[in-house]
């Protein structure tokens, strides 16, 4: 029981102060697509900028919209590329910008609940090692192409 109420006491001051917790972090250019209507799956893209002066990592993240989500990158094998699994997450050295786009590093959704529309938003939470957890509200753009 006590264990319980500590936690909830957590999570409010979580919600409360998100941008607090995740001071030198900043997320830039976020978008999320689909490839169509009827896809189970889709994924964000988005720039980390690590502004301030302690590495830092992204360890997972999560959302409603899916029943999971992971990082992902591509790796190629042969002629193929295939999406991978990134069990330690992404790496954000203090002072660099890391890059989630088409082709490479990605937030994958899996299970979508439904069909990602054009101009809605998902709201997304980070977990970062250092920062702890920051809400992205993440615009839907299914015409973007990069
Ligand atoms: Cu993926």
């Amino acid at each position: 029981m006590i264990l319980r109420v500590s936690f909830a006491a957590a999570a409010a001051l979580l919600a409360l102060a998100p941008a607090a917790l995740a001071e030198g972090l900043e997320v830039r250019d976020a978008y999320a697509r689909a490839s169509s209507p009827a896809a189970m799956s889709g994924a964000a893209f988005m720039e980390i900028v690590n502004t301030g002066g302690t590495d830092d990592r992204l360890v997972s993240a999560a959302s409603d919209i899916a029943a999971r989500v992971e990082l992902h990158t591509h790796v190629m094998e042969g002629d193929v590329m295939r999406m991978v699994h990134v069990e330690e997450g992404f790496e954000l050295p203090a002072g660099e910008t890391v890059v989630l786009e088409r082709g490479g590093r990605h937030v994958m959704f899996m299970g979508l609940a439904g069909p990602m529309e054009q101009g809605e938003t998902v709201a997304v939470t980070l977990t970062f090692e250092q920062a702890g957890d920051m809400v992205v509200e993440i615009p839907v753009d299914l015409e973007r192409q990069d």
